[in-house]
């Protein structure tokens, strides 16, 4: 069986010394990268300054992009567990034996269960195939990284626009007044809000006379180059959303947005929130929640966005819907400069033709804990319980595919024990990690530089419409994502790994093609990843084609974004559903926090400028310097509990303990503390020698699988009670 590796690069007399473009996938920011090579050894990484998003912005991740293509560690080969220990093996023989493993599985296709992480989002050939490869599994028990964080927002806008990916984002290149909650835009570089370079888009909006506000309980560096920052208790934001919106409604500010159903039932129900009785809770003074409401009505054009603070925390879902509520009751949704929805090239549920099904949840529960699935997945919170709890449709295997759940998700200790359970692990993935240690099977991938990228996803929630293609920049040396899922598809479907993958392949964009009323034929000679982009490009809002893109390597700018509404709508009603029972059922809830008094200390995550989540903490140019996994705390809270700068604490949680170096700072809100997540590489038989010898903690290990936001299922990550004491050293 051949493995046919065709990345669309020209290399049969590859100038050792030239440059490449190349869109970074590395966050959602797409910069555009400049990448100078020597034959296939990376030697310089720039910012694209004539990038037409990006406009030459990069950050150290995108500038270690080098390091990441070569470094020794990664898998550049599969890897098979024979007698305990990793071997390397051929394709053949790994997929070989994933077909002997897998086959026996599919007559019971739930029990075979799927980790998709955050990595598939920024790749275009595993966004695409892992929908074909998905589809002919078709388990219930899928599971992705949305589940520790936007999913909220997925049903927010689910319910209150018609589809889950109908999420506006603000208009911060117009905007004069935006009001961020539990979102770090400086460092993250911006999330479900794709627009490169924030420090230069923030300071714009100052410039031109306008506002940014800040909520969050760390004066994070966003919060240090904002006008305004308010330090609020993890987990109450949806108090102080409501409190707005108590006030627009008590002083006759609001200009709802149409065509809008249900606002005075949101009306009725903030009446319970006035400012003075979430002040206590939230901590924030009800004269300052006065004001920031007034100033968002009267600002000419404003925008609220909040992010992962707000989403993995317990009350994600009415913090993602009452940040909506807010734009909409201030006329701010849908105008320019306040939040507007995107206008992708591709890939677009909300532009696509024809009718659209309603937006629903719950179709399916999981097994041991009865919870609802939310846009076609589980909670990760409760993977564990599903293999771990015996009963017919227990998981008996799991693939993983760019996920690293051991570290990623709550309780991880738990999940990583109950993967010794599984009669069979498959991991994609470029790294033997916390995760793919369990494995049985790991397929590599190409790295960045090795496959052709497009930003599917991402484009749709980017602050000005653009599309950017890049090929290649050097040929992989392992078979590309596409393929291996083609193959895997082969095996899923009963015709095993040797399945012809150029017909399943034109099988797939004949689909793409049928959906849009187009010949396929119209791709030409084109197959894989870029013949689907090809017609999706096609059958797009903008009828580009690929050879379009491919003419304009620096991007096309497709203009700022514009008015959507009513078109965009894909509610029964046909309007904006402001007061979904599916939502506002959750308010009795959060009406009750009023009068929780809770007081312990919490603790919550933060981003970290050269750290990607879990995974790229095995580059030498990212971690050196100071340990960062270290636990913030207020010099208040240090002093009382008898902690000191450099020393370590303890930190205790209903689910686990963890040791971690002290870093007393004022930048903290009294009660609670922060350690960031996707540290803890000191697990044996891993292979990334640079982040063993840097390997922090692992903060799940005290997050509780147990507390979720009872609406989506989504992890709380943020505002985990803890007691923190002085460890011994
Ligand atoms: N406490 C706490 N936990 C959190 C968060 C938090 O804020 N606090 N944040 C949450 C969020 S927002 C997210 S998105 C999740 C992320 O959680 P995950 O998606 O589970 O984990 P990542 O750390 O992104 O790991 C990505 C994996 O993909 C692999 N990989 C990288 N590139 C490729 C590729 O091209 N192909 C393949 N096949 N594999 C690749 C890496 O080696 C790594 O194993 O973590 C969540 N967990
Ligand atoms: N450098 C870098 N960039 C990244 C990543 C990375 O790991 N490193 N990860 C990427 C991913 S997967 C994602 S999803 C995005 C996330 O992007 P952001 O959401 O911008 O990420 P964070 O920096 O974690 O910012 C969250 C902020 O919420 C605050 N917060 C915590 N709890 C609460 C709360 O209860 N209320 C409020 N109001 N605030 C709270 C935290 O203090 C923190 O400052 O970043 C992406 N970009
Ligand atoms: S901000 Fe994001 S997209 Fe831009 S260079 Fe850094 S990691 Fe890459
Ligand atoms: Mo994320």
């Amino acid at each position: 069986m051949a493995l046919p590796t065709s990345p669309p690069v020209a290399h049969h007399h590859p100038q050792r010394k030239r440059s490449a473009l190349l869109t970074c996938p590395l966050c959602e920011a797409t910069c555009g990268l400049d990448v100078t090579l020597d034959g296939r050894r990376v030697t310089g990484v720039r910012g694209d300054a004539e990038d037409v998003f990006s406009k030459g912005y990069i950050c150290p991740k995108g500038a270690s992009i080098g390091a990441l293509h070569h470094d020794p560690d990664r898998l550049r080969a599969p890897l098979v567990k024979r007698d305990g220990e990793f071997v390397e093996v051929s394709w053949e023989e790994a997929f070989a034996v994933v077909e002997e493993r897998l086959t026996p599985l599919l007559a019971e296709r739930d029990t075979i269960a799927a980790y998709v992480g955050n990595p598939t989002v920024h790749n275009l050939a595993s966004a695409l195939y892992s929908r074909v490869f998905f589809k002919a599994l078709g388990t219930k028990n899928f599971y992705t990284a949305g589940s520790v964080d936007q999913l909220p927002k997925h049903y927010s806008s689910g319910y209150l626009f018609g589809d889950g990916f109908t999420i506006p984002v603000p208009d911060v290149d117009r905007t004069r007044h935006l009001l961020m909650l539990g979102a770090n835009p400086l460092v993250s570089n911006g999330s479900l809000m794709t627009a490169p370079d924030m420090r230069g888009r923030l300071r714009a909006i100052r410039e031109r006379g306008g506002k940014v506000v800040v909520v969050d309980p760390r004066r994070s560096r966003t919060a240090q180059v904002a006008d305004e920052h308010h330090a609020i208790r993890p987990g109450t934001d949806a108090l102080l959303l409501f409190a707005l919106v108590n006030v627009l409604f008590e002083e006759n500010l609001t200009t709802p947005v149409e065509p809008v159903n249900g606002v005075e039932r949101v009306a009725e129900l903030a009446r319970e929130f006035p400012p003075e009785a979430v002040a206590p809770v939230t901590g924030v003074e009800a004269g300052e929640i006065r004001r920031m409401a007034r100033e968002l009505a009267a600002a000419e054009s404003g925008a609220v966005y909040g992010r992962i603070g707000t989403t993995t925390q317990a009350f994600g879902t009415l913090n993602s819907w009452l940040v909506d509520v807010l734009n909409v009751l201030t006329g701010n949704l849908d105008r320019p400069g306040g939040a507007m929805f995107p206008l992708a090239a591709v890939g677009q549920a909300n532009s696509a033709a024809g009718k659209r099904r309603p937006f629903t949840t719950g179709r399916w529960k999981s097994r041991v804990r009865g919870l609802p699935e939310v846009y076609g997945e589980l909670p990760v919170a409760t993977l564990a319980d599903e293999i771990r709890t015996p009963g017919e449709g227990r998981i008996r295997a799991l693939i993983t595919m760019a996920g690293n759940p051991c570290l990623s998700s709550p309780n991880a200790d738990r999940l990583a024990e109950s993967l010794a359970q599984l009669d069979f692990m498959l991991s994609l993935d470029v790294y033997l990690n916390e995760t793919t240690r369990h494995a049985d099977v790991i397929l590599p991938g190409p790295t960045p530089l090795e496959r052709s990228h497009y930003d599917i996803a991402l484009y749709q929630l980017a602050v000005r419409n653009v599309a950017n293609y890049t090929p290649a920049a050097v040929p992989s040396e392992v078979p590309q994502e596409w393929e291996t899922l083609l193959r895997l598809t082969g095996i899923v479907t009963g015709r095993g790994a040797g399945v012809d993958i150029a017909a399943l392949d034109s099988f797939a964009a004949a689909q793409i093609a049928q959906r849009s009323g187009l010949d396929p034929a119209v791709a030409g000679d084109r197959t894989g990843p870029e013949r689907l982009l090809d017609l999706m490009l096609r059958a797009g809002p903008y009828e580009l084609t690929l050879a379009d893109l491919e003419a304009a390597p620096h991007g096309v700018d497709l203009g700022p974004l514009e008015p959507r509404l009513p078109d965009i709508l894909s509610t029964a009603s046909g309007k904006i559903e402001l007061a979904p029972d599916a939502i506002i059922s959750d308010v009795p809830r959060l009406a009750a926090e009023l009068r929780s008094g809770a007081e312990g200390m919490v603790l919550i995550g933060r981003r970290q400028l050269s750290s990607n989540n879990s995974w790229m903490h095995n580059l030498e140019p990212l971690v050196r310097g100071q340990n960062r996994c270290t636990m913030l705390v207020h010099p208040q809270d240090a002093r009382r509990l008898g902690l000191t700068d450099g020393g370590l604490a303890v930190v205790n949680s209903k689910t686990g303990k963890l040791e971690v170096p002290v870093e007393v700072s004022d930048e903290i809100r009294p009660g609670v503390v922060s350690i960031p997540h996707g540290w803890g590489h000191d697990q044996p038989g891993t292979k990334a020698a640079v982040a063993a010898a840097h390997a922090g903690v692992n903060s799940n290990l005290v997050a509780d699988e147990t507390l979720l936001d009872a609406l989506s299922g989504t992890a709380v990550l943020n505002g985990i009670p803890v007691e923190v004491s002085p460890g011994l050293g």
